[in-house]
Formats: C-alpha cells, sequence, structure tokens
C-alpha cells in the first residue's frame, strides 16, 4: 500500500495548530522537535517538517503529496496547486502601510514611492493592478523598521492584530490580500482515494469546531 507525505511547517505560527489538527484526525505520530520526518502509526502517511517557504514547491514537484501552509505563501511563491480545504488558523492580512504622519492620502499617492516588502510577487501584482508605479523593495525581514530607518516610504506586510504596525508608527492603508492556512496538494490529487479520506476527516474536525 502506498504511503502519503505531507508537509507542514517544523516550527512558527502554523506549525502547532497543523500538528494539533492532525492529532484530532486521530493520527498517531511522534512530535520530536528534532527529527524532520516523523511515521504515522495508524494510516499509511508521513509527515515531513519544513519552512514554510519550501512546502508549495514540494507539493508543486510531488515531493510531498500535500501540504499545510498560508496561502500568502502560495501566492509568493506562483506554483500550480490544488487547494483541497481552508482550514481556519493561521489568519491575517497582507496590507500596505504608511507612517501615521505620511503625506501620502490615496492609492495614486504610491506613484514613485518605496515600498518594503517580503512579498514582491504579490505586491507587484497588486500594483499593475491598480495601474500604480512604484519601486519595490525586496527585504528579507524586519519590514516594520524600514520607512522609520529612511529605507522606504511604505511598507508591505502581513497584519493580524495590528500591535507591530502600531508599535512601529504605522497605519494600515490598503489590503492586499487575505490569508488563512489551507491544505493544498497537486493538481487532480482530490481524485485520490486516500486524500479524500484525510479530507474527510479535517472537515469532520473543523465542523465540530463551530
Ligand atoms: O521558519 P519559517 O520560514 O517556516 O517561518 P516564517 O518565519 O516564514 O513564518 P511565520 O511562522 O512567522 O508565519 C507563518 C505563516 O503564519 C505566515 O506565512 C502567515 O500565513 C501566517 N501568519 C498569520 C502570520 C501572521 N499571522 C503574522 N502576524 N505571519 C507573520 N506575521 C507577522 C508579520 O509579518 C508581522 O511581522 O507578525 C507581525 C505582525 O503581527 P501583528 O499581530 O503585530 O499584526
Ligand atoms: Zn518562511
Amino acid at each position: 500500500m502506498k504511503t502519503l507525505k505531507i508537509a507542514i511547517q517544523k516550527s512558527g505560527r502554523l506549525n502547532e495548530k497543523s500538528v494539533e489538527l492532525l492529532k484530532n484526525c486521530g493520527l498517531n505520530f511522534e512530535n520530536y522537535k528534532s527529527s524532520l520526518i516523523s511515521p504515522v502509526s495508524n494510516f499509511p502517511l508521513e509527515i515531513l517538517f519544513l519552512r514554510d517557504d519550501d512546502i508549495p514547491e514540494y507539493v508543486q514537484d510531488g515531493i510531498a503529496d500535500l501540504g499545510i501552509v498560508g496561502e500568502n505563501v502560495i501566492q509568493e511563491t506562483e506554483v500550480k496547486v490544488s487547494y483541497l480545504q481552508r482550514l481556519g488558523f493561521g489568519k491575517c492580512s497582507l496590507k500596505i502601510a504608511i507612517p501615521n504622519h505620511s503625506d501620502i492620502s490615496s492609492l495614486a499617492g504610491l506613484n514613485g514611492k518605496a515600498i518594503a516588502t517580503t512579498y514582491p510577487v504579490i505586491l507587484k501584482k497588486y500594483l499593475v493592478g491598480h495601474k500604480i508605479e512604484s519601486d519595490i523593495r525586496t527585504i528579507s525581514g524586519s519590514v516594520e523598521i524600514s520607512p522609520g530607518l529612511g529605507l522606504s516610504d511604505a511598507i508591505c506586510d502581513l497584519v493580524s492584530t495590528g500591535g507591530t504596525l502600531k508599535s512601529n508608527g504605522l497605519k494600515a492603508f490598503a489590503d492586499v490580500m487575505n490569508s488563512e492556512a489551507v491544505l493544498i496538494g497537486r493538481e487532480g490529487s482530490e481524485n485520490d482515494d486516500l486524500i479524500q479520506e484525510l479530507i474527510q476527516r479535517i472537515q469532520s474536525v473543523l465542523r465540530a469546531k463551530e
């Protein structure tokens, strides 16, 4: 019998909820922080623990059959995968934010301005869709401090509570996308019996939570 592989985040904001969801589906596995792969004893499944950024490509390329990852990561990596189920956790929005005292007052005001982000692909599409030409500055983290350092006029970053924006003297200005954790598979994989069985277990866990 074949064994499926599901990729989940090794550590970070989605790790705990992903593990909890799989355990609630009745799957038995060890969750050692040191292991990168964990077999499930009562279902033909192995769990791969990965950086979230790698999950969409692993699923697209067939190294994993399934993955749990934020929609923001999928959109940014531009892979071709099937969305099998929204999971209701890891909710956040990708927003453009500006300093509290910025003189930018409309979307058009972003023309010619520098926007710092770790999401250049999604931001570019949004700006093109709104016919705005900004200078996208791709950085790898700590985006919120870049206006204060004089590196950008605005930022585009994930927001959940808004606390980080506030403590850096920034305010939300435009919504680029909403995101939550989703279960993904290869295109067409929804027709696989074993994958269907897992999706059904996940759906009953989600229904029980409503
Ligand atoms: O190590 P690895 O690469 O796997 O993890 P990571 O550091 O890239 O990601 P991680 O663990 O920070 O986030 C994983 C996923 O959680 C993201 O891809 C989103 O889908 C989701 N998520 C939900 C968030 C947030 N909420 C969130 N608030 N990801 C990041 N943030 C950050 C945001 O970037 C900002 O710095 O939290 C800060 C803002 O939070 P608030 O509450 O102050 O608004
Ligand atoms: Zn990451």
